[in-house]
């Protein structure tokens, strides 16, 4: 049994040392928050990543990016073999060894090797990349150092989108050890031509790109493509305007409004990413100019609705669901369940939950409201429909409905939610059914809705239940909000600790746009009284 070469880390660990009194902890996606005094926590978690591909014996992926938060903020994820997210029982190790002094580090070390029972002489692998913020960069190079630091074989990738390292993480531990961000884009062109039978999309599609790393990327994928099949334009594309600033994904769904720089047209389709492209909502005007939003509940919708029609046009019978948040739209979840007769769960918010949640249907849509979100196949039910598209007795249009379905679940990226293939997807379904986007709006009609956040001493004190839409603690708060949601027709409100900030969100929605901001406004009231609320009260 090897031990740890203690020299080499203690070295770099001075050079990446720990601020005092800093404390994180490993949130719902990962480390993140202001950039600066943040060096330590990506030495650890190169360090970290090199021990959990040692004990995986497959290739770790960490991503350096602070997704849609502000541009001095960063963060880092670590990916697990198959792309998925860090599984949910290290997330406890990364806090602890992100949290110990220098003095204590080797000894946390040594904890997480014993307790995990890692045979140190085992290779380790572990691929980086990282988005466009400023320092990106340097933080990049921390997490190289810590997993240099304990003699693993590193490959940075510079530049990526997260899905991007995803992908490439999940395809090399399946054996591709020749994939790179070369083959993402011809893997995804690719797709996306077979899906659309070499026709053309019809008009452009205009995208911001919130001023991050999406945007080259996006212009790349655009390439292989070629402007002969779609022709994006690409807006906030870095060269200007600041990461995240008044545009990205976040910014569009939550102010409801265009992003900044975008003089719209009615009619014509947009989209926008967040920073690190995991995150993609549509948007359009009406004919009055009023701005309609599509995000990722429209988006699940129309994905779910389109496998469904092709499952049933192939004749195979597998078990399809659509995962959803507390924070769907209750018009998404009717819709979707009563008037196409689809599955709906509920999972907890971040996309580990759903994402585990959607694995156990054969076909797993699932989607946040804030548009991230993908299609999660199981094995044996893609084998089934690439037996229906061969099987002799099929009728032709049976095993076009099959071959369709295998090029679609193609264009999606099955790792985790990824902006730049979702918007292919959603290209070529629109293409498909000859849909405008208006057409594609008017599936259903949002109830109107309202999030607010509340602050109080300390958020732990909230516990909820059934997937965040009860709260179990502080036990008078559940009583006191139904009796209010009550007075609301079509009322429906829930809250929860935030996992990324230090605030209790609230959620609304009901019948008309005042009776959401009234219900909303109680409810924050509600939380700010039982819940300790500090500062102001809520307005
Ligand atoms: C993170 C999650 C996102 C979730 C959000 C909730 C991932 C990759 N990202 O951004 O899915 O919606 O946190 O934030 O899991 P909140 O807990 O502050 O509301
Ligand atoms: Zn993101």
């Amino acid at each position: 049994m090897a031990t740890l070469n203690e020299i080499p880390i203690l070295k770099l660990a001075e050079v990446h040392a720990k601020p005092k009194g800093h404390q994180m902890s490993y949130g719902t996606a990962g480390f993140r928050g202001n950039a600066s005094g943040m060096d330590h926590v990506f030495f650890r978690m190169g360090m970290l990543a090199v021990l959990r591909s040692k004990l995986v014996k497959a290739t770790i992926g960490v991503m350096v990016t602070a997704s849609h938060n502000p541009e001095h903020d960063n963060g880092v994820k670590l990916i697990d073999p198959h792309g998925e997210m860090l599984t949910q029982s290290w997330e406890e190790l990364a806090t602890s060894l992100a949290n110990v002094t220098n003095d204590e580090l080797i000894k946390e070390m040594k904890k997480i090797v014993d307790s995990q029972n890692i045979e140190l002489t085992n290779e380790a692998s572990v691929f980086i990349a990282r988005d466009t913020r400023p320092s990106s960069l340097a933080l990049s190079q921390a997490v190289l150092d810590g997993a240099t630091a304990l003699g693993a074989t590193c490959k940075n990738y510079g530049l990526l989108t997260t899905p991007q390292l995803h992908h490439i993480v999940a395809c090399y531990n399946d054996g591709n050890h020749n994939v790179n961000e070369e083959q993402y884009y011809q893997h995804y062109a690719n797709a996306f031509k077979a899906l659309l039978n070499e026709k053309p999309v019809g008009s452009s599609v205009t995208v911001d790109c919130a001023n991050g790393v999406g945007a080259p990327k996006l212009v790349k994928l655009a390439e292989h493509i070629g402007v002969n099949i779609i022709d994006i334009v690409v807006h906030n594309n870095g060269q200007s305007g600041k990461l995240n600033e008044n545009c990205g994904a976040d910014y569009v769904k939550v102010q409801q409004r265009a992003p900044v720089g975008l003089n719209m047209e009615p009619d014509h389709r947009y989209a926008s990413f967040d920073g690190d492209a995991d995150r993609l909502v549509y948007y359009t005007l009406d004919s009055d100019c009023n701005f309609v939003l599509l995000d990722g509940d429209k988006i699940a919708a129309l994905f779910a609705v389109y496998i469904k029609e092709l499952l049933h046009k192939a004749d195979i019978n597998v078990r399809l669901g659509v995962v959803q948040t507390a924070y769907a739209n209750g018009s998404s979840t009717n819709y979707i369940s009563t008037e196409e007769n689809i599955e709906v769960a509920c999972a907890q918010t971040g996309v580990k939950h759903l994402h585990k949640v959607a694995t156990a249907f054969d076909i797993g849509v699932y989607f946040e409201a804030n548009g991230h979100g993908t299609v999660t196949v199981k094995d044996d039910c893609l084998k089934k429909i690439g037996a229906a598209a061969n099987r002799d007795k099929k009728l032709q249009e049976q095993k076009l409905a099959a071959n369709k379905l295998t090029a679609f679940l193609d264009v999606v990226n099955q790792t985790i939610g990824d902006a730049m293939s979702d918007l292919l997807a959603v290209e070529a379904i629109l293409q498909d059914k000859g849909w405008s986007i208006r057409d594609w709006s008017c599936i259903y009609t949002e109830l109107p809705n309202r999030q607010a956040k509340v602050k109080v001493a300390d958020r732990t004190v909230i516990e909820t239940t059934d997937a965040e839409r009860k709260v179990t603690k502080p036990t008078a708060l559940q009583p006191a909000i139904d009796k209010v949601v009550a007075e609301y027709p079509c009322g429906r409100s829930f809250v929860r600790p935030s996992g990324t900030e230090d605030v209790v969100r609230v959620y609304a929605e009901s019948d008309t746009q005042e009776n959401t901001d009234k219900l909303a406004k109680r409810v924050s009231l509600l939380v700010y009284e039982l819940a300790g609320g500090v500062g102001e009260k809520p307005q």
